[in-house]
């Protein structure tokens, strides 16, 4: 064996060189890999005995694609487009041996040998759009190549990992090894390959694909127009698809530079910082300072849920997802049956999409069962989540219960979305067990799991309740305790101002416009019309007061009433409302306010500045440890378009200067409610950006 540098090696197999490398914790492509690379090719075509030629990684995968960390730096030591030569102009047969993941650059390496062998654990993909990018080494042009420009279309545009199995069937794999035997598999492949002898073929001269293609704009077309939603805002599927035309209908050389130059443009601009931003931030989440890599787990193997409501059905689906018993309980036989015939039919419904088999549903099924009894079902759980109504005594209540039946050690989480843990705590006698887990509706699709931290939660709770969640595939945000906690306190200061805007002389659909506009599933009026106007609205207690109420007692309650603040048709499409229009101004001349018009970088402003300042406040106070996990929770619990990062993200790109000023100004005109949070002031003053908070 032959040390090349520090991350690979050349070993000698009698006449099969293998190429190995080793560069934790992914190999992704930095300058000392790409070095290993061009070098490790160089001395094994030199090498006289070896006949062909081995790739193969050490460690958890093959190479996960580009250093996303060197991105905007000096490029050093060989280009990607050096190794890539080497390899495919090798005169040796090239074998690129895939386990884990070979992603990005590193699936376009392994486009670049002749030919590719998996174990069937291992997955293909062209993730780069999820970066905001496309493949700028090739994949735009060698991968329709091999799959034609649909599929090419749908696995760059969704990022997805594809299965071995899937790509032996569409040959971007050419032969499936044994698990655990894959460094044999690849040699006995390359020997193979040496004794037919046959001509070498570069994935690049292989025009078969893309020529039957060739003069059918509808493959494109079709596509374009079928994903339009899925795209809107996005720049990087829409470039992807264009390599894919110029793969199709130009020479490799033309097509080659066509992928360069939308790369170059993709790299540079905004969209990509934001996504490669997130792409971190999601994983510096998961890190909590101050705890010790070691402090011990609580194993859970058994979850107790209380309520089967909707939020807690949901709850319970993600533990019996990941294969982890729950028992629900609620107080009365009728609820309980309704929800487990909501969640069975949940699951048929996924299995009638093709999501899961029929034995899939009656083992997810199986693995929920209900009660009525928190004293026979919870003397075992390991971990209880409390789903129900949103009132302190109920929770109180519950809690005080937990404290007698559960046993030492087990973990009493609360789903409230913004009561004081530390009260619910307290009437326990071991708050040190007790911590919010706090999940997004329908909390089986959502994302996003706050986990609040009260006083007294220890370190081991709040690292099992971390491991728990990506376990259970959320992407979890370690948060304080506070009103609304970091998502919803946000959201409470947009909401706000969306109000107040209302009084101002904006109609509600300006104000979903603009926030549409800028990203957002849909803005604040339509998202209560689909939620309920009726949620909290007590009828007995309205006394046509607000704008809400008067539209309460019209019986405009929302999509499902057929009106809210919006008229809907039958097909639930939204029309501005004369009768919303009327109410409001009628609100106005009682106020005696003078209705303005309000532009459009106003109301974005208005709605968005005070975002950004209550994430300082909530950054001042401790309640989130870091700007960017702020912005995880916006991203993954709140529709904040992906392409722009999140609130303190956005905030940089404006200048926090600006941000600033804007205030200031508000605040003048308007009043307290926009003074800056000190943090802001600071910010500023030290000319730093929020990303560094
Ligand atoms: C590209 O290839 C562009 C080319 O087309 C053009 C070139 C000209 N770079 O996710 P994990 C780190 S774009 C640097 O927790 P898992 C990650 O930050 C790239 N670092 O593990 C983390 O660090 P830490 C296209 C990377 O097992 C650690 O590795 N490729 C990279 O859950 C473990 O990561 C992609 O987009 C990277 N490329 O999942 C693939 N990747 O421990 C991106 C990971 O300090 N990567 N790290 O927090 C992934 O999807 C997942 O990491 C993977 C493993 C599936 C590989």
């Amino acid at each position: 064996m032959t040390a090349i540098n520090s991350v690979t090696d050349l070993t000698i197999e009698g006449d099969v060189a293998v190429i190995t490398l080793n560069s934790p914790p992914v190999n992704a492509l930095s300058a000392n890999v790409r070095e290993g690379l061009f070098e490790g090719f160089k001395a094994a075509i030199a090498e006289p005995a070896a006949k062909a030629i081995v790739l193969i990684c050490e460690g958890r995968t093959f190479i996960a694609g580009a250093d996303i960390t060197e991105f905007g730096g000096a490029s050093k030591g060989p280009g990607l487009n050096e190794v890539q030569d080497m390899m495919e102009g090798s005169p040796k047969p090239v074998v690129a041996a895939i386990h884990g993941t070979a992603l990005g650059g590193g699936l376009e390496v392994a486009l670049c040998a002749h030919y590719r062998v998996a174990v069937p654990s291992a997955k293909c993909g062209l993730p780069e759009v999820n970066l905001g990018l496309l493949p700028g080494a090739g994949g735009t042009q060698r991968l329709p190549r091999i799959v034609g420009a649909q599929r090419a279309m749908e696995m760059m545009t969704s990022g997805q990992h594809v299965p071995a199995k899937e790509c032996l069937a569409m040959g971007l794999v050419d032969e499936l090894a044994e698990e655990g035997k894959l460094r044999d598999a690849a040699i006995a492949y390359a020997r193979k390959l040496v004794a037919e002898n046959k001509p070498l073929v570069k994935v690049r001269d292989n025009d078969t694909k893309v020529a039957a293609d060739r003069g059918k704009p509808e493959i494109f077309a079709d596509f374009r127009k079928a994903n339009a939603r899925k795209f809107r805002g996005f720049l990087a599927p829409e470039y992807n698809i264009r390599c894919i035309e110029a793969a199709v209908n130009l020479p490799f050389d033309e097509g080659m530079a066509v992928e360069r130059k939308l790369f170059m443009e993709l790299m540079t601009g905004s969209q990509s910082a934001a996504q490669r931003y997130s792409f971190f931030a999601e994983r510096t989440a998961a890190k909590i300072p101050g705890i010790a890599d070691d402090v011990p787990l609580i194993p859970v193997k058994k979850v107790g849920v209380i309520g089967a409501g909707t939020m807690g059905g949901g709850i319970a689906m993600n533990f019996a997802n990941a294969g982890i018993p729950v028992v629900i309980v609620e107080q009365k036989q009728e609820p309980l049956d309704r929800g487990l015939a909501t969640i069975r039919k949940n699951y048929e419904r996924t299995a009638s999409r093709g999501g899961l088999t029929a034995a899939q549903v009656e083992e997810r099924c199986a693995l929920i069962t209900g009660s009525l009894s928190m004293e026979d079902s919870f003397k075992d759980v390991d971990l209880v989540i409390e789903a129900v109504f949103e009132r302190m005594d109920i929770k109180k209540d519950i809690f005080a219960k937990l404290d007698a039946i559960c046993k030492p050690g087990a973990i009493l989480a609360t789903n409230t979305s913004g009561l004081n843990i530390d009260e619910i705590a307290s009437v326990t006698k071991r708050p040190e067990a007790v911590i919010g887990l706090h999940f997004f509706s329908p909390a089986n699709v959502m994302k996003l799991l706050e986990i609040v931290r009260a006083d007294h939660t220890s370190d081991s709770v709040i690292a099992t309740s971390m491991k728990l969640a990506k376990q259970i595939g959320k992407i979890a945000v370690l948060v304080g305790v506070c009103p609304g906690f970091v998502g919803n306190r946000i959201l409470g200061a947009r909401q706000r101002e969306a109000q107040k805007l209302v009084m101002e002389g904006a109609m509600p659909w300006d104000i979903d416009r603009v926030l549409y506009d800028f990203g957002f599933p849909m803005g604040p009026f339509a998202m209560s019309d689909l939620a309920g106007l009726d949620i909290g609205w007590v009828k007995e207690k309205s006394n046509g007061e607000s704008i809400r109420d008067v539209l309460c007692e019209a019986d405009r309650r929302g999509q499902k009433t057929g009106a809210g603040y919006y008229d809907y048709d039958e097909n639930r499409n939204a029309k501005p409302s004369a009768f919303t229009e009327k109410v409001i101004n009628d609100f106005i001349v009682k106020s005696g306010a003078n209705p303005r018009k309000i532009s459009d970088e106003e109301i974005l402003e208005r709605c968005i500045f005070p975002m950004i300042n209550e994430g300082l406040k909530i950054l001042e106070e401790g309640k989130a440890i870091r700007a960017s996990d702020i912005d995880v929770v916006w991203q993954n619990g709140y529709g904040w378009p992906v392409y722009r990062g999140g609130p303190m993200f956005y905030g940089d790109l404006v200048g926090p200067e600006k941000v600033l000023a804007k205030m200031k100004e508000f605040q003048a005109t308007m009043g307290d409610q926009f003074k800056p949070a000190a943090l802001l002031e600071k910010v500023v003053a030290e000319g730093k950006k929020f990303g560094q908070l």
